[in-house]
């Protein structure tokens, strides 16, 4: 019997999906075959351990998946070792530091409030509870990473692993002079490119696995998979385990790191999952998906120009990858508010501490836009103005019902015209 409760809902999601303007930089269409892979009957499967080294019988068939899993993704990265059993990106960085530090030991991320990830040392999270966080920031007037701070802080407390990579950036990183520093102190460097993943697989940012001990990702974002965690590593950098580092190579970090994520840090792994990230490795490798990471590119950088002409202030003035951060300080409206009413519109984005915010996390003074997903959908850099002036009418509405009517009107007739799965 159909479960008319769980499907409706499904349905109604699959409608909210469809007509609204999704701007969550976090945020993907996966593609029908992603989905399908999702849905299968691979998810009926216990595997724990990993291909040809199982803990259960009956793995032959997922043993190959998962093998073609990581293959795909070696070569999507040009990695040495991987490993596609996290569920999460939180559950990678969590594999990650159990093999990597004792409790206690001192870690140095990216500021939350400045655009890191919980994940990356908050006290309200496992990375700053079990370890002793430190932090960088960006400079105030320019937006950019304090990369002089970084070293300063690295060079003071000497932490044993530095954390790069961010949620609301939308720069690049300066992943060498990272490097010097871990160096000249001895430490690890851990890249968690869960945002542009899929940029930089394509080649469209600087590469961290030529710099980078450790490089972690989630699947679902520009990766554009299943929801879902990856580790990665290249064997060919320079020095890749060495000064206070005992297990001074790739096999041997591979074997701790695997060790980290199961038994560590997850029980079974999610075959279906892990299938469904096969499919999307090799949806990452054909020239359309460059070119809809082309695409998503100058989306966000025409949207950010346009923005600016409307005398929005963008943190850091511009873009490199599919995000923006918009302070809306000098509009008068917090991010809370901006994300409510831009809801009404059924244009969704979240709101966003800006660096130097002067409001609590709850409410916010920015919202951070994203193009990963609308470019999916079919939107071009012909749509942007469009999207970038309903935007405004609706952030400058005071509320107006008749305004946010026509808004959502606009939205619903270029949205639902466009298809939900083009693959
Ligand atoms: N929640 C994700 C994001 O929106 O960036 C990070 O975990």
């Amino acid at each position: 019997m159909r479960d008319e409760k769980i499907f409706s809902l499904i349905e109604e999601e699959k409608t909210r999906q469809t007509n609204g303007l999704e701007l969550i930089a976090s945020e993907n269409y996966a593609s029908q075959e992603v989905i399908s892979a999702m849905g299968s009957v691979l998810t009926n499967k216990y595997a724990e351990g990993l291909p040809g080294k199982r803990y259960y019988g009956g793995c032959d068939v997922v043993d190959k998946i998962e093998q073609l899993a990581i293959d795909r993704l070696c070569e999507l990265f040009k990695a040495s070792w991987a490993n596609v059993q996290p569920h999460s990106g939180a559950q990678a960085n969590a594999a990650v530091f159990l093999a990597c530090l004792n409790p206690g030991d001192k870690i140095l991320g990216f500021d939350l409030s400045h655009g890191g990830h919980l994940t990356h040392g908050s006290p309200v999270n496992f990375s700053g509870k079990l370890y002793d966080p430190y932090f960088y920031g960006v400079e105030k007037n320019s937006g950019l990473i304090d990369y002089d701070a970084l070293e300063k802080v690295a060079r003071k407390e000497k932490p044993k692993l530095i954390i790069c990579g961010a949620s609301a950036y939308s720069r690049d990183w300066d992943y060498a002079r990272i490097r010097k520093v871990a160096d000249e102190i001895g430490a690890l460097i851990l890249a968690d490119i869960s945002h542009p993943s899929g940029l930089i697989a394509t080649d469209l940012l600087n590469d961290p696995l030529d710099y980078c001990h450790i490089i972690t990702s989630t699947t679902h974002k520009t990766l554009r998979g299943p929801r879902g965690g990856i580790i990665m590593m290249r064997e060919n950098i320079k020095n890749p385990f060495g000064l206070r580092w005992k297990n001074g190579n790739l096999k041997s970090m591979g074997a701790l790191l695997d060790a980290a994520v199961f038994p560590g840090t997850q029980g079974g792994p999610l075959e279906h999952v892990i299938g469904a990230k096969a499919v999307a490795f090799g949806e990452a490798m054909t020239p359309e998906y460059k070119l809809y990471m082309k695409r998503v590119k100058a989306n966000a950088k025409l949207m950010s120009e346009l923005f600016i002409e409307k005398k929005y202030d963008i943190v850091s003035g511009g873009t490199d990858n599919h995000c923006m951060l918009i302070d809306l300080r000098s509009k008068g409206i917090n991010g809370k508010d901006a994300e409510e009413v831009l809801g009404k519109a059924e244009i969704t984005v979240n709101k966003n501490m800006v660096p130097f915010d002067t409001e609590s996390p709850f409410i916010t003074s920015g919202i951070r836009i994203g193009t990963a997903a609308i470019t999916t959908r079919g939107i071009e850099t012909k749509h942007i103005s469009q999207i970038v002036d309903i935007i405004d009418r609706v952030l400058t509405s005071n509320g107006d019902q008749d305004i946010l009517e026509v808004a959502k009107k606009e939205t619903n007739n270029l949205m639902s015209k466009l298809p939900l799965f083009k693959w």
